[in-house]
């Protein structure tokens, strides 16, 4: 256990955080159509390798990397594989595991994430290419009469059967119960997001409970407690205050830290609100960041698919990386961000 829990530590080590890189297939077409880029094997590595070539941000900003099947076993255009590149920053690699969210029998809009079949044969074989830690993503969808517990208990037993895989493989998992801010219609309140995520968050421990699992050896990956992207707006320190409220309500101490997913915030608003919550007094856990959409935004932007941009675009990843680091420890400013 000592092994799990030292893990889980390095990943939350004080001003570091995880960047989720684990874009499946799908999604990282969606991100590359929107800077007018071919998804294609070498597009995808050499994208990665931008981002994993940031040396200061990987050294100083970074404890972990979220990686997807492919480029898990990818190298860089040297033929370093992306793993040893991570390792000489001291990055630890992560895999993603799960293999997406599908439709939830009689439960329409509904979804529960699947990829326990084989898991324990695929961990095995994850843990030898060089992974440390893994991420399942359970997502619970707001609207009319959702989510229903159906919902909330199907996916919290997903994440608790895969989350003791993983430990008995020696892996530590990341439990990513996200309550989705921009689903559709999206224009739930903050109250809403508050009760659900306060039930997804309570049946998740109680199924890691049921599960066996060791909660120093786990990291949990959260959303924030936020209105939906439609929803009415509320402030920064209502955010920092109602996300503190519901994790202390529901996460025990033991669990070593919490790394929260951005859900379609912008990147400011990513690090704004993670600093607020550093300003409450007494929490028990590391609070950090696990982003992908608001560390990666402004970067893969600036890349824009081409080789002369490299440069500018690890600019931009390394600046993204120092304004978390900074939000992890509760000193970002706005001034800071903007004088960059
Ligand atoms: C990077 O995106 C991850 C994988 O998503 P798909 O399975 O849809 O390709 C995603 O799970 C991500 O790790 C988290 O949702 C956090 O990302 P954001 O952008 O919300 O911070």
């Amino acid at each position: 256990m000592s092994g799990l829990s030292d893990i889980a530590r390095q990943l939350v080590a004080p001003g570091k955080g995880i960047l989720a890189a684990d874009e499946s297939t799908g999604t990282i077409k969606k991100r590359f159509d929107t800077i007018g880029v071919q998804s294609t094997e070498t597009s995808r590595r050499d994208y990665r390798e931008m981002l994993f070539g940031a040396d200061e941000a990987m050294r100083e900003y970074i404890s972990g990397v979220i990686l997807f099947d492919e480029t898990i076993r990818q190298s860089a255009a040297d033929s370093t594989p992306f793993v040893d590149m991570l390792r000489a920053n001291n990055c630890l690699a992560g895999i993603k595991v799960d293999t997406g969210a599908k439709a939830l029998p009689f439960h329409e809009g509904e979804t529960v994430t699947e990829g326990l079949d084989g898991l324990r044969e695929r961990l095995a074989e994850y843990a030898k290419i060089g992974a440390a830690f893994a991420k399942w993503r359970g997502v619970i969808a707001i609207g009319e009469n959702k989510p229903s517990r159906a919902a909330i208990v199907a996916n919290a037993q997903a994440l608790a059967r895969y989350a003791a895989l993983c430990q008995e493989a020696g892996i530590v998992p990341i439990v990513e119960p996200e309550v989705l801010a921009d689903g559709k219609p999206g224009d739930h309140t903050v109250e809403i997001c508050e009760r659900v995520t306060t039930e997804a968050l309570a049946e998740t421990f109680e199924q890691l409970r049921l599960a066996g699992v060791e909660l120093e050896g786990m990291i949990l990956k959260p959303n924030m407690v936020i209105p939906g992207v439609n929803g009415p707006r509320v402030s920064v320190e209502d955010v920092a205050a109602r996300t503190v409220r519901t994790l202390k309500a529901t996460v025990p101490a033991s669990v070593p830290g919490i790394a929260f997913l951005s859900g379609g915030q912008t990147s400011e608003e990513a690090s704004a609100n993670l600093s607020a919550m550093h300003q409450i007094p007494d929490l028990p856990w590391r609070l950090t960041f696990s982003y992908g959409r608001a560390l990666q935004a402004e970067a893969l932007a600036a890349w824009g698919g081409k080789a002369e941009n490299v440069a500018a675009a690890r600019n931009a990843f390394v600046h993204r990386a120092r304004m978390n680091s900074l939000a992890s420890l509760g000193q970002w400013a706005p001034e800071i961000d903007r004088a960059a």
